[in-house]
């Protein structure tokens, strides 16, 4: 016999024990209603439960599967997904900082990025000295709660599950036994799992007008130009403690993105290549601006025109979130591998909702994505997408030596920040560049620049000298 019928025999053995035991009708219904007598139980059930294809009937083995021993010899992809529960001190704009809770010491943490039918064994490690436990509730997966319990300081859990959908999912402390489960997630504990489609992302399809009344369908590539949003707030005292009266009455302090509140706005080095000042501000509010802010530092998200851009968008707040692009129509909205919506305005995310924004930059230009709700949008939630070269910055670019030759987008010069540029997939345009930028503590910043990620602070004064450096007579 071998192992895979060895151990159905011995899950059909046992509900059927349990059934007698228990005098449940549940299992006698799976066994297409025969009443079955313990002692009367011979092989030859055993072979007709087989037949039948065991518990399998009603209980797929893609979806009922949680073993991780079996998962890892199940010849699928196994992902390991390692997260450490840690409560660190992080800043918020305006100078200050406030008591964090995290995973991995970054908010949001790490993105896990597997295909669709991928296996992924996540474990979670609760330091001794932790002021408290932690759990982790993974969306992607189809298994009992009771998975997601909390482990106490000092402690380690592991679960194991296979990614059955495609689509983009949230994962977050569950809290201390789901005890302040709030305080947790919305002080940092949250991130995403993205499930590639196990057939790989489709064509983009756009439509446009010829001008005599004909529709021309243009169609893009799968592989696109990748990058994550996840919109939270932050709910504070004075003194950055959580302030659970303010997340009752929906008062929040402030709106993040991956973080940050106006995280993806113009700093010094723009100002300085666009208006020639590093103090001049291109942009209204730059709060983040100095070489002093590091891995804190502002930065934005260069695209080229033309070109397949696919944003992974999680919901991980409070508060809906009205997703637009100002100057922009959201060409393609998918949720869980269906398509949702085109060329539409603006979309709607709920709490713990997710899409897949795919959409082309057809001119050089400026472009905001916003949640279109003025109180988010104005306490941060403002992200600013640059096209192309909408500033006609090559000619000096090149001319004072910073690039060799013109660029399709200022990434090729600058790069694009880190905590929004996800794990490479199935079909990813691999970035130009990627600097660091992230509410990183400084242990995650400097093992980044180990790891060979550009720290743009240490760079943006060597621009700043080729750029400002008197010509050679
Ligand atoms: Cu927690």
């Amino acid at each position: 016999m071998n192992k895979k019928i060895s151990m159905l025999f011995t899950i059909a053995a046992v509900a059927v024990m349990g059934a007698t035991l228990f005098g449940s009708t549940y299992t006698q219904t799976q066994i297409s209603g025969q009443a079955l007598d313990i002692n009367k139980m011979d092989v030859d059930v055993l072979s007709q439960i087989h037949e039948m294809g065991g518990l399998q009937l009603v209980m797929p083995q893609a979806f009922a599967e949680t073993d991780c021993g079996v998962l890892a010899d199940s010849g699928r992809n196994v992902h390991e997904f390692n997260l450490t529960g840690m409560s660190v001190t992080l800043p918020i704009m305006g100078g200050k900082t406030y008591n964090a809770m995290t995973f991995n010491g970054q908010v949001p943490g790490p993105t896990l990025r597997v295909t669709q039918g991928d296996v992924v064994q996540m474990t979670l490690t609760i330091p001794e000295g932790e002021v408290t436990g932690h759990g982790n509730d993974m969306h992607a997966s189809q298994m009992s709660a009771t998975y997601f319990d909390s482990v106490n300081p000092g402690e380690t859990s592991q679960y194991c599950y296979i990614a059955e959908s495609a689509g983009v999912f949230k994962y977050h402390c569950s809290g201390v036994h789901l005890a302040g489960m709030d305080q947790h997630v919305l002080s940092g504990m949250y991130g995403i799992a993205i499930v590639d489609p196990a057939d790989g992302y489709k064509k983009l399809m756009v439509e446009k007008t010829s001008g005599s009344g004909v529709i021309d369908r243009v169609f893009y590539d799968a592989d696109a130009l990748e990058f994550t949003l996840q919109y939270n707030q932050l709910y504070l005292t004075e003194d950055g403690n959580y302030d659970a009266v303010a997340m009752h009455g929906h008062q929040n302090t402030g709106t993040v993105v991956n973080g940050m509140q106006f995280g993806y706005v113009p700093n010094m080095a723009h100002n300085l290549l666009v208006n020639g000042d590093v103090n001049k501000n291109i942009f209204v509010a730059q709060p983040w601006n100095g070489l002093e802010h590091k891995q804190y530092q502002s930065q934005l998200l260069f695209v080229e025109t033309n070109q397949h851009v696919r944003i992974f968008m999680e919901n991980q707040g409070n508060e809906p979130v009205f997703f637009h692009i100002v100057g922009e129509i959201l060409d393609r909205v998918t949720q869980g591998n269906r398509v949702q919506a085109a060329a539409t305005e603006t979309w709607l995310l709920g709490g713990s909702q997710n899409m897949i924004v795919d959409i082309v930059f057809d001119e050089p230009g400026v472009y905001a994505a916003v949640n279109h709700d003025y109180a988010a949008l104005y306490s941060g939630a403002a992200t600013i997408f640059v096209a192309g070269d909408p500033f006609g910055l090559n000619p000096v670019l090149v001319e004072k030596g910073v690039i060799p030759a013109p660029v399709a987008s200022y990434a090729y010069a600058l790069g694009n920040p880190s905590d929004a540029v996800p794990p490479v997939g199935l079909h990813s345009i691999a970035h130009p560049a990627v600097n660091i930028h992230g509410l990183y503590t400084d242990e995650v910043a400097s093992e980044m620049k180990d790891n060979g990620v550009i720290a743009l602070w240490e760079v943006i004064p060597v621009v700043a000298e080729m750029l400002t450096a008197v010509p050679a007579e």
